[in-house]
């Protein structure tokens, strides 16, 4: 008896003890160090605020849950400060501060903290400030921070199904409990609304670009209604996915030509009904014309048209139109990474105010690495947004380790030369270099039913860095790793710089074994998963591997210097420079651009062929790396957690072979050429590889 006694302890206390991710980074345990949580707790005995509002309702309930976490001590909750040792919340409307209005001050003053804001939402983003400086370890006794967001849309962009599924989720389901609401509550929008104001993240399009008409129907405006409820009080707008298509799928008009009365007048009326369920209503999202989706096109209208017809629509109110710049023909003889720019060029100054152009980062579709997408910069009539993906969709989904913030800051870091040197895409996007009045950065999603939300315990992570560069885009990948390893796995020095080292390699480590030296677009067909180099037929050309890759019996690598196609001049002549020569362009853009003999030496004194190995190969080895580094951390990290990235470690290890000698082995046809020693070649044959991935095709 007693016996089993003590093992119902063990499993419950192991029970308690595991970790299962659903709390991200707000996990808010109780700080080891006691000498440490005195300190803390000294300056933290009360929150001090005369405000009933419910985004100030929600910053005390953050506070209270916070710091009774983390210090085991819960703070009074007053109106007035009588003494010192608090917090003391302000909203400060129209005040001189420098800061935007929804910015916030921090500092100590007079024995207390102040968060003060100009805004409600202002003040609950210092409060997650102040509640990260504590959670990372920060002195909170000498405060005195100014933050504003460098963007004004900082928003996720979810490509959730009404049926439940994610297109390009790899988290589970949908998060969105559309069957349920608006009746049941799911606890995990709070959960999310919370994440995502702890970054700043303030809007979310809550369902998926390619739109079902659904979402605009009166059941599913309720549905939508109280989700909005759940995030107005975190300061989170909510934005829908419409369908281009809708007045006449669900309006049962003959057209939906953006010219037509009929269509413009469905459409006011549409906007007008969402408003009278959310009255704060963000606004529309909409793919059109792009991947078979409906849009102006069909009626031989353009983009702009169509845009500026909802942005009509929308001029009552406070919300905007997206408008995605994603779009191109499937023309075997043209250059897709040129569409986008070629279809929207002659537009510039056409949008209405109301209307943001959202960009992917580069040219082709999220590729582990592209260069930035040669629109920015060169639209200075059009506001620009950002569209990054943080779900990893080409990036190892959730199987591999792979911290994106190099890869967004490579993009925003990105000098476009616009206004000579220094005008980063950064600053094209926030709207300064050509004096716009909104701004935009958004996410495609990783969040899903997962208990963890994203899958892979680091995919958190980006979710996490997504936030903290829309907020902050000067912000250093290092340090955002660092501050998310604190919160979420292990405050614990050394392995804080052993994790936060795994982080800031894995980018260039999953590029290597992947696309090195600026291939694209190789990935296993429709599902994107794994290695299909050798793809050579789909339903468009431009969804094969070979239009990408261009692989012969010469080199390697897609020429857009002029002789195939002249993609290069879009950019603005600096950057041509820089990448129009094989021996200047950096390495790791070369094959976007050229296409370079098996034989030719590059800058580090290789063949592109034996280079193009030495990377691969490179690549494994440091997966390798990557899982000693790990084990070397266990004694840090909850076992729960750490056997899962354990696991998926081992899956990453196989997978980064199998691209390995799928892509040595299948341009090895092409090269003629042995693989350099003192590299082994690959035990297995193409044959053998081609049917790993011909698996994942079997019905
Ligand atoms: O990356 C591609 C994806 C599609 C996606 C599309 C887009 C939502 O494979 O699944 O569709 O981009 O961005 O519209």
């Amino acid at each position: 008896m007693i016996k089993y006694l003590f093992l119902f302890l063990i499993l419950v206390s192991t029970a308690v003890l595991a970790d299962d991710g659903s709390r991200l980074w707000l996990k808010y345990d109780l700080l080891s160090d006691g000498q440490q949580r005195e300190a803390y707790t000294k300056m933290t005995q009360f929150v001090a605020s005369n405000s009933s509002h419910p985004t100030v309702k929600v910053s005390i309930q953050e506070l209270e849950m916070g710091l009774k976490g983390l210090l085991g001590k819960t703070p009074l909750v007053v109106k007035t400060a009588t003494k010192t040792g608090g917090i003391i919340l302000t909203v400060v409307p129209n005040s001189p501060s420098t800061t935007a209005s929804d910015g916030f001050d921090l500092f100590t003053e007079k024995g207390n903290i102040v968060i003060s804001s100009q805004s409600e939402v202002g003040v609950l983003y210092g409060v997650f400030e102040l509640l990260r400086h504590i959670q990372t370890g920060k002195t909170i006794t000498k405060l005195s921070i100014s933050s504003s967001p460098k963007i004004k849309l900082r928003m996720l962009n979810h490509w959730d199904n009404a049926n439940g599924t994610v297109e390009r989720g790899y988290a589970g389901s949908s998060m969105w409990k559309w069957n349920e609401l608006p009746f049941r509550i799911d606890p995990r929008y709070i959960a999310y609304a919370r994440a995502n104001a702890s970054l700043g993240i303030n809007a979310t399009s809550i369902n998926n670009v390619n739109a079902s008409s659904r979402f605009l129907t009166d059941e599913y405006l309720e549905k939508i209604k109280a989700v909005a409820d759940v995030l107005r009080p975190y300061g989170i707008k909510v934005f829908i996915s419409v369908n281009f298509r809708s007045p006449r799928t669900l309006g049962g008009l003959k057209t939906s030509d953006p010219l037509d009365p009929e269509v413009r007048k469905w459409w006011n009326e549409k906007t007008k009904e969402i408003h009278r369920y959310i009255p704060d209503f963000g606004g529309y999202l909409v793919k059109a014309n792009s991947e078979g989706e409906p849009g102006p096109q069909d009626y031989g209208r353009t983009h702009a048209d169509g845009a500026n017809m909802l942005a009509e629509a929308m001029r009552p109110y406070s919300g905007i139109v997206i408008w995605r710049a994603f779009v191109y023909n499937a023309d075997p003889k043209g250059d897709r990474f040129k569409e986008g720019y070629a279809q929207f060029k002659p537009l510039d100054g056409m949008f209405d105010p109301k209307v943001i152009v959202q960009v992917k980062n580069g040219p082709i579709d999220f590729m582990p690495r592209e260069p930035f997408h040669p629109m920015f910069g060169a639209f200075p009539k059009t506001t620009l947004g950002m569209e990054f993906q943080i779900t990893q969709e080409y990036l190892g989904q959730s199987t591999h380790l792979t911290y994106l913030a190099p890869m967004f800051k490579e993009c925003l870091d990105s000098d476009t030369y616009a206004q000579g040197k220094g005008t980063t895409v950064a600053k094209i996007i926030d709207g300064s270099t050509e004096n716009h009045t909104l701004s935009l950065m958004a996410g495609v999603a990783n969040t899903g039913s997962d208990a963890n939300w994203c899958g892979h315990p680091f995919n958190q992570s980006n979710w996490y860095a997504f936030g903290r560069l829309a907020w902050d885009y000067t912000l250093s990948p290092e340090q955002i790793a660092e501050e998310w390893t604190r919160m979420t796995l292990t405050r614990k020095p050394q392995s804080v710089q052993k994790i936060t080292d795994m982080m800031l390699k894995s980018h260039p480590i999953y590029v290597s074994y992947t696309y090195p030296l600026g291939t694209s677009h190789m990935m296993g067909e429709g599902h994107h998963y794994g290695p299909e180099p050798w793809l050579t037929k789909a339903a468009r050309p431009d969804w094969t591997s070979i239009y990408y890759h261009r692989a012969d019996s010469i080199g390697l690598g897609f020429d857009r210097t002029g002789k195939v196609s002249n993609a290069l001049q879009l950019y603005s002549p600096e950057v041509q420079q820089l990448w129009g020569s094989h021996d200047k362009c950096p390495l790791d853009y070369l094959l976007w651009f050229h296409h370079v003999p098996w034989s030719h030496k590059l800058s580090t004194g290789r063949s592109l062929w034996d280079e193009l190995c030495h990377r691969y190969y490179d690549g494994v080895g440091q997966v390798g790396k990557l899982q000693t580094a790990w084990e070397s951390v266990k004694s840090d990290i909850d076992t729960e957690t750490f056997e899962n990235v354990k696991g998926r470690l081992k899956i990453q290890e196989r997978e980064a072979l199998w691209w390995r000698d799928a892509c040595v082995l299948y341009f090895g046809e092409f090269s003629k050429l042995l693989i350099p020693k003192p590299l082994v070649p690959p035990t297995r044959t193409l044959d053998e590889v081609k049917k790993l991935t011909e698996i994942y095709h079997l019905r």
